[in-house]
């Protein structure tokens, strides 16, 4: 009877590992800071189309609005509780949303902040998103309602009643991040609350969570209000799905909290993916393509079946969070094209593409004055809408790296392989690196400062193939380099390590 409730407990935390995507999807992009309305468009004129399995959307609960700095886009991570009207726009919208995405295979996952509430200096009135009342003096956050019982303090034993250091974690978990109001989430009633407004976006349809601020809360908490929430709307999932967990945990290495604890919950960021691939592409400390032979847990990274990767996130893109200088960004296009390229191509994790906007960056001493920046908007603070150029880029300030014919092509090439197995690897010994995908696809990377000329294995059946970097099929024809593949499956390949995309992608849906 125990063995039977622990296998019926493992398999319902095990299920919340899965991204719920259909179709064979396997990519997810975080529109940040979009609104709901162009993500619903978005969805149904691209997403959808190019084989995105989902989408990662910017918090959605009602929040402190900040005006100095003039709308950080980090305001949103200041909830003053669980009303669902955001910079991204109101519930109606929200959920017209969710409703378009998932009629065209989309997901929706939200990023859900459970952690706390605004930051204790906050002060008083109805400057949030809805215009709800709420006073951080006093820990009052009526449209919950939360009040000065249902926070931390009590427990947390440093002097500012912020967290001082990292390595006790007591102070990690039960003192304020930077100051943020720390939710008791030991208490019935504030699981009660936050398992409430996460149920009611999953009865809205939403497939899962990215879960803010996980190092910051004891996983026995988690997973109390885990174990209580819903299974999927049964309108766009099959009975008895679980949502998709992915947790938030900054794990580096040397700090007491490790990513280990979250694994029987669902899966957790790997942050030492983009720090790593980061010095490989930029081949700073010795680093080189060459090594990345036995990328994944050979790295000391976590298990592939617990893992969320990206290249950069919403954080370390502009210096918050962790992953430091190394960290390839959209800034650095040509090394992220190749880096996103590598990511979706390697078997390693469930994958998140970053979706951007530029801004006015303003680096002093290795740190961005300008890093608080929110996302393109008028001058009453809304966000602007995402208009769509003639050539399929984007315009008003985003950057919409999901629609680089180098990214996409990739989120394709990545479904087209999905499930075979990393194999054909080769290497220069440098910085020059293959493999094949089984034999459903084949990439090559020159990342020297010397051409690339070389004939490979690639493990594809013999035929011409379109490279999907330079171009891709359009109807039956290639709009960039082919790529003859011999009957025994070798190909030559040259590749300039002048070219704006010194890599080379085909796979079985680009033979010609
Ligand atoms: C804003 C203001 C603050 C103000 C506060 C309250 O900026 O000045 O005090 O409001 O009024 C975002 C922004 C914050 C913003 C906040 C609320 O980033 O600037 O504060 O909204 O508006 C830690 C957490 C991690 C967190 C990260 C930013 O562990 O969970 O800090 N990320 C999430 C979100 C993020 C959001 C929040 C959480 C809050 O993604 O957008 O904040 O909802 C070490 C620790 C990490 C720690 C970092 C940064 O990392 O390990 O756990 O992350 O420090 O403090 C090397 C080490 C690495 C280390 C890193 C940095 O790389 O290897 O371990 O250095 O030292």
């Amino acid at each position: 009877m125990k063995f039977l409730i622990l296998v019926a407990l493992l398999g319902l935390s095990l299920a919340q590992h899965d991204p719920n995507t259909k179709h064979g999807r396997t990519a997810i992009v975080h529109l940040f800071e979009r609104r709901w309305a162009d993500i619903a468009a978005e969805c149904q004129r691209y997403l959808g189309p190019n084989g995105f399995g989902g989408v990662q959307i910017s918090p959605l609960s009602e929040s402190i609005v900040v005006t100095n700095p003039w709308r950080p886009w980090w305001q949103r991570y200041q909830p003053i509780g669980y009303n669902l009207c955001s910079r991204s726009g109101t519930e109606n919208e929200l959920k017209d949303m969710i409703t378009r995405c998932n009629n065209v295979g989309v997901n929706i996952y939200v990023d859900a902040v459970i952690n706390h509430m605004c930051g204790a200096g906050g002060g008083a009135g109805t400057h949030s998103s809805c215009g709800s009342y709420f006073n951080a003096n006093n820990k009052d956050f009526p449209t919950v309602p939360y009040s000065g019982l249902d926070f931390n303090d009590g427990k947390c034993k440093t002097g500012s009643g912020n967290i001082e250091n990292y390595n006790d974690v007591n102070q990690v978990r039960n003192c304020r991040l930077v100051g943020l109001l720390d939710l008791s989430l030991e208490k019935d009633y504030v699981r009660g609350k936050v398992a409430g407004f996460m149920n009611k976006l999953i009865n809205m349809g939403v497939a899962g969570f990215r879960v803010d601020a996980c190092k910051h809360m004891w996983p026995g908490d988690l997973s109390a209000v885990y174990g209580s929430l819903n299974n999927l709307n049964t309108k766009w999932f099959p009975s008895g799905s679980r949502p998709f967990i992915f947790q938030e945990v900054i794990d580096l290495g040397g700090e007491p909290i490790t990513s280990k604890e979250y694994f029987g919950l669902g899966r957790v960021t790997e942050f030492k993916y983009g720090a790593k691939l980061g010095n490989v592409m930029r081949k700073w400390n010795g680093e080189k393509l060459s090594y990345l032979k036995n990328w994944g847990e050979g790295w000391g990274m976590m298990p592939t079946d617990k893992a969320l990767v990206f290249v950069d996130n919403h954080d370390n893109q502009r210096g918050h969070g962790a992953g430091g200088a190394s960290i390839v960004t959209f800034w650095d296009a040509r090394l992220y094209k190749m880096a996103v390229g590598l990511m979706l191509a390697h078997p390693y994790g469930v994958t998140r593409v970053m979706s951007s906007y530029r801004w006015d960056r303003n680096i002093v001493n290795g740190q961005d004055k300008n890093d608080w920046i929110g996302p393109p908007s008028n001058s009453d603070g809304s966000t602007k809408p995402v208009p769509i150029n003639p050539d399929s880029t984007c315009g008003n300030g985003w950057v919409c790296e999901h629609r680089w014919r180098q990214i996409k092509n990739m989120v394709i090439f990545r479904n087209v392989v999905n499930g075979q197995p990393f194999a054909n690897w080769w290497d220069n010994q440098n910085n020059q690196i293959a493999f094949s995908r089984g034999s459903r696809g084949f990439i090559v990377i020159n990342n020297d400062d010397w051409d690339l000329d070389v004939t490979l294995n690639t493990g594809m059946p013999g035929g011409t193939y379109c490279d999907v970097i330079s171009g891709q099929k359009e109807r039956g024809r290639c709009t960039g380099k082919e790529v003859q593949v011999g009957g025994n499956g070798h190909a030559s390949f040259r590749i300039s390590n002048m070219e704006e995309d010194p890599f080379i992608a085909i796979h079985a849906d680009s033979k010609l």
